[in-house]
C-alpha cells in the first residue's frame, strides 16, 4: 500500500462505526434449544458491561442496540440505564420494538385481522417511539414477524394497508430526529407468506409511510443466490439506505459471524457504499449493526471478532480506486475494472488497520488484548455464583 492508500484505509476506519447488539452477549439459542456458558450476560447491566469491553479494545462500537421487552423490566428507568451504560463508556443505540412473542400476535400484530391486537402493537410501539426519545436515541429498528403458515390464511393485501396505516401513525408520533428502520425477511417464522417479505416490499412501506422512514438490511434476511449489493445501490439512490444488520449465511437466515463464509460479498456492499459517497462527495447516512446470534462461540469474542473483520473489508474497499474504474466502465475495461475491485479484495489491509488502532491508542490485537485481560473468565465465575443465589436453573429447552 502507497500513502495516500493508507490515508484512505485510515479514513475509512475513520468514519466507520458499528453498533453491538445487546442480545448477543446472552445466551440465545437455535429453533431447538440453547446452549449455556457461565460468562453469558444475565441482564441488561451484563451486556452493558460486556459491550463496555468491545468498544475499549475496538474503539468502533460506542453504541449498543436494545431490545424493549429483553432489556427493559416494567421497573427500568431509561435515564439510569442510560447513565450506566455511559459508566461502561456506551451509549444506548437503536430500540428494538418486539412484535413477536406475545400471545395475541400468533396470527399477526401490526397486520393483525383484528382491531385490538393492532391497537396493542400500535402501543407497543408507542412505547419505543417514547423510549427512544427519552434516550435521545436515534433509531427505531423494526423487525416485523408477521405473516401467515398457508395458502388462503390470510388476506395479503389488506394486511399490507394495516401495516402502512400503523406505521403511519407511529411516524406521527417520532420526532424529527427519529428515523423508523424497515426491515424486512423472506420467510420465518412463518413459512407461506411473511408481510414484509423483502426489500421491494420494505422500499413501498417505507415510501408509504414518508421521510422519517428507510429501509434495513439484514444480509442474512436474503436467499442464497440474491445479488445483495445491488439492493444496496439502488437503494443508496433512492436515498432509502437507513441501515444495516450484519450477519453471514450458509443456506438461510443463520446468523452466523459477519464475513465467515463469504467475505467477498460484504466487500462488494462496502465497495458500493464507498463509489457511491465518491460520486456524490458525501457520507451516506447510514446505520452499522451487527445482528448474530453467539450461540456456540464465545460471545465477547465472537464480537470483537466481527468488529475486526468488517474493519478488514472496509479497508479493503477504501482502496479500490474510484477514478479509474470510472474510467474503465466508461471504455468497457471489463477485466480491468474487475481486477481493480480483486486487487483491492487481495490486499492485506491489516498493517494499516494497525496503524489506525496505534494513533487511537488501541491493542494493535483487540481480541488477543481482550482474551489476556481476563475479563471472560472473571464474569463467568461471578454470574455463574450470580445465577445460583437468583434461583436460575441452567435449561436450554423450550419445553
Ligand atoms: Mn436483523
Amino acid at each position: 500500500m502507497n500513502t495516500p492508500e493508507i490515508a484512505r484505509v485510515l479514513s475509512a476506519l475513520d468514519r466507520f462505526t458499528l453498533e453491538t447488539p445487546s442480545w448477543g452477549y446472552s445466551d440465545t439459542g437455535t429453533r431447538f434449544g440453547k446452549f449455556l456458558q457461565d460468562a453469558a450476560a444475565i441482564d441488561v447491566y451484563d451486556k452493558f458491561a460486556d459491550a463496555g469491553q468491545v468498544h475499549a479494545v475496538t474503539g468502533c462500537c460506542p453504541t449498543v442496540a436494545v431490545h424493549v421487552l429483553w432489556d427493559f423490566q416494567p421497573d427500568t428507568r431509561p435515564g439510569e440505564l442510560a447513565q450506566f451504560a455511559s459508566k461502561h463508556g456506551v451509549r444506548i443505540g437503536a430500540i428494538n420494538p418486539n412484535l413477536f412473542q406475545d400471545q395475541i400476535y400468533k396470527y399477526g400484530s401490526l397486520c393483525h385481522q383484528d382491531d385490538s391486537v393492532r391497537v396493542q402493537a400500535i402501543q407497543h410501539m408507542r412505547e419505543s417511539v417514547e423510549l427512544g426519545k427519552a434516550l435521545a436515541s436515534r433509531y427505531i429498528s423494526l423487525w416485523l414477524a408477521d405473516g401467515s403458515n398457508y395458502p388462503g390464511q390470510a388476506n395479503i393485501r389488506r394486511r399490507k394497508q394495516f401495516l402502512i396505516e400503523a406505521l403511519r401513525e407511529v411516524a406521527d408520533l417520532m420526532s424529527q430526529k427519529q428515523t423508523l428502520l424497515v426491515e424486512y425477511k423472506p420467510f420465518e417464522p412463518a413459512f407461506y407468506h411473511t408481510d414484509l417479505a423483502d426489500w421491494g416490499m420494505a422500499y413501498i412501506v417505507a415510501k408509504a409511510v414518508g421521510p422519517k422512514a428507510k429501509v434495513l438490511v439484514d444480509t442474512g434476511h436474503h436467499y442464497a443466490a440474491q445479488n445483495i449489493e445491488q439492493i444496496v445501490a439502488w437503494l443508496l439512490a433512492e436515498e432509502m439506505l437507513g441501515g444495516f444488520h450484519f450477519n453471514d449465511r450458509r443456506y438461510a437466515d443463520d446468523d452466523l459471524t459477519l464475513g465467515s463464509i463469504d467475505p467477498y460479498q460484504v466487500f462488494r456492499i462496502f465497495h458500493e457504499i464507498g463509489f457511491y459517497e465518491w460520486e456524490t462527495q458525501k457520507q451516506a447516512d447510514i446505520a452499522y449493526m451487527i445482528d448474530q446470534s453467539h450461540n456456540d462461540k464465545s460471545k465477547i469474542e465472537a464480537t470483537i471478532q466481527t468488529v475486526m473483520t468488517a474493519q478488514e473489508l472496509i479497508a479493503k474497499a477504501a482502496l479500490v480506486d474510484y477514478e479509474t474504474l470510472n474510467r474503465l466502465q466508461t471504455q468497457n475495461q471489463q477485466i480491468d475494472a474487475e481486477e481493480l475491485l480483486r486487487d483491492a479484495f487481495s490486499t492485506d489491509v491489516r498493517p494499516a488497520v494497525i496503524e489506525w488502532r496505534k494513533k487511537k491508542n488501541l491493542p494493535e490485537n483487540p481480541l488477543r488484548a481482550f482474551r489476556e485481560s481476563g475479563y471472560e473468565q472473571r464474569v463467568a465465575q461471578e454470574r455463574k455464583q450470580r445465577r445460583v443465589e437468583l434461583g436460575i436453573k441452567p435449561t436450554g429447552s423450550y419445553a
